[in-house]
């Protein structure tokens, strides 16, 4: 699925705005509501309304739409929905975070009326899963009732739009690249040539392929430029599908020149080591809820500048492009994750969730491969259960087919903190661990917690012989509460523990990541270790203060080792 773009042979049309919602179990109260945007923040009534819910909004074909192929792009609808244009079924999608396009067919000049309706409850069938049976998985036990420790936003999360495209034009394009200046670009499409332009930092080079689907195109960069944190350079490359000697098709990307690879103890970009400073995220804001905007996206950038941070997950689900176009032009090294959080392998619902995250690795891949700010796929984030047999055996498949689908990019299943069996660390490229001693355990000791981290952290490189990514720690903070000594929740307490951490990271050169849980705090379902239905474990607060620990981290990261 391509990404909408404005240009001479494409025209998107942004359908955003005030939408009507009703819900199935009321259906003579309507809300106005904004798309994008959480529904569950916009009023009072909708906060705990997970669906199903319906969306209806009203648009007129835009000039010049007649005789062209037209589309409708969701950037992501949470959880599961299926569209209706004119009374007639579109089609549908399952599965949040990722975007996907659907052909309407015989659209009016005027008045098309749109139809989406909306499942957001969470189940034993969905990624991620919620609403399970006492024992089952994980639960964390607050209201609504989620695997994972976040808030179950739902709705239209990003853009719609209604684009006109050319018939039997270009429908994917993926680019393969490395430090050295090679481009490999894969194009399916109508028949036809494809001719490929790259152009930047004084290069110019270009090559033709023939397309009958597929086609592929290489080009050498002459010079080049890698793209790294320090210089993130980006080139533009040019597809254009030419049929009868006439251009008909055109798609226009930033590419970056880097190679990513893991070479025994250490992570290589450009083929030097290379350590991720950063956080754990969530797209998560007052009033939009799941949805984000650009201001938000230069923000939160911003921030991670500030403090010095080189890189992200983007826990616990694939984040909005926009994300990802800052990280490429401000040098940001992002671990892309699948929105497997909270998969556990018991029954019920076991063969659906598993063919669910296939199709959502599929999807990301698909989606993301082209940004050079994404170095890594997080395949999952703390599965539990089932035996150690079938989870190793379902890691291993999960492991081949994201290599089949991208081989140039390391993967890592980020294990749960009471356990160091986790079964993906046999098949994944590094061993990732989500740790809390100090806070969950060895509560207000942080110098037992963080020995205690230190010699798992030590068995578990003795144990597998690869790189570890430490992609969390923290503790929660109320912004404004100080302790002499520190004491749990207090601004001290939270950063000598983020600073104790980091002292036994640094320590360890095959610890290739240090990755602070969370860039801010971030609403959560109401529980009793959630006060105010917040996870206040942000170095930020909810609306972007610094806490005591994003200033520890500004004076220790700041001219670290880029
Ligand atoms: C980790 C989870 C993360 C939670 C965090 C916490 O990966 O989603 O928010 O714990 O408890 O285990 O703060």
């Amino acid at each position: 699925v391509l990404r909408p773009q404005a240009n001479p042979y494409r025209t998107p049309v942004p359908l955003d705005g005030l939408w009507t919602l009703t819900f199935d179990d009321d259906p003579g109260a309507a809300h106005l509501v904004g798309v994008p945007g959480s529904w569950n923040e916009q009023s009072a009534d909708l906060r705990d309304h997970l669906g199903p819910a319906v969306y209806e909004t009203e648009f007129d074909l835009p000039h010049g739409f007649g005789d062209r192929a037209v589309r409708l792009w969701f950037g992501s609808v949470h959880y599961s929905c299926v569209v209706e244009c004119n009374g007639a079924v579109v089609g549908g999608h399952t599965g949040g975070h990722l975007p996907f396009a659907l052909e309407p067919p015989a659209l009016r000049a005027e008045h098309n009326r749109l139809v989406v309706r909306v499942d957001g409850r969470p189940s034993a069938e969905t990624v991620p899963p919620g609403n399970l049976p006492p024992g089952v998985g994980l639960s964390t036990g607050g209201h609504p009732s989620t695997a994972f420790d976040f808030f179950p936003y739902c709705g239209i999360h990003r853009p719609v739009v209604l684009e006109s495209v050319p018939r039997d034009g270009l429908r994917a394009i993926a680019v393969t690249s490395d430090h050295r200046g090679q481009v490999r670009v894969d194009v399916d499409s109508g028949d036809g040539d494809v001719r490929v332009h790259l152009r930047g930092h004084g290069a110019r080079v270009a090559a033709i392929a023939t397309v009958a689907e597929h086609g592929t195109a290489t080009l050498a960069v002459p010079d080049p430029r890698p793209w790294s944190p320090a210089t993130p350079h980006l080139y533009e490359l040019r597809v254009e599908l030419v049929r009868g000697g006439a251009t008909v098709d055109a798609y226009r990307l930033q590419i970056g020149l880097r190679s990513v690879a893991v070479d025994g103890d250490r992570l290589l970009l450009n083929g030097a080591p290379v350590v991720l400073r950063g956080f754990g995220r969530h797209e998560d804001f007052p009033v939009i809820g799941r949805a984000t905007n650009d201001a938000l996206v230069a923000t939160d950038h911003a921030l991670m500048h500030w403090v010095g941070a080189n890189s992200y997950r983007t826990t616990h689900y694939p984040y909005d492009e926009r994300q990802l176009d800052a990280a490429d032009r401000l040098g940001f090294l992002v671990i892309s994750e699948t929105p497997a959080v909270g998969l556990f392998f018991d029954e019920p619902g076991r063969a659906a969730r598993e063919r669910q995250l296939d199709q959502q690795l599929e999807e990301l891949v698909a989606r993301d491969r082209n940004h050079p700010s994404v170095i890594m796929w997080s395949l999952a984030n703390e599965p539990v259960g089932g035996t150690a047999e079938h989870a190793g055996a379902f890691w291993a498949r999960l492991q081949a087919r994201c290599k089949e689908l991208d081989p140039t990019r390391p993967t890592m299943v980020a294990g749960i903190q009471w356990s160091g069996d986790e079964p993906a660390f046999d098949h994944t490229d590094v061993v990732a661990v989500n740790r809390y001693q100090g806070w969950y355990t060895q509560p207000g000791r942080i110098a037992d917690g963080v020995a205690n981290f230190a010699a798992e952290l030590d068995a578990l490189h003795a144990r597998y012989g690869k790189p570890v990514l430490v992609s969390e720690f923290g503790a929660d903070a109320i912004a404004g509460h100080h302790a002499l000594p520190p004491e749990m929740f207090s601004e001290e307490y939270q950063a000598d523990l983020v600073d104790a951490y980091l002292d036994v990271c640094e320590a360890r050169p095959w610890v290739i990541a240090h990755h602070v849980w969370n860039l801010c705090d971030f609403k959560t379902a109401q529980g009793i270790t959630r006060a105010g239905a917040y996870n206040l474990k942000g170095v930020f607060t909810r609306d972007r203060r610094p806490k005591l620990a994003a200033h520890r981290l500004r004076a220790r990261w700041h001219g670290a080792a880029p």
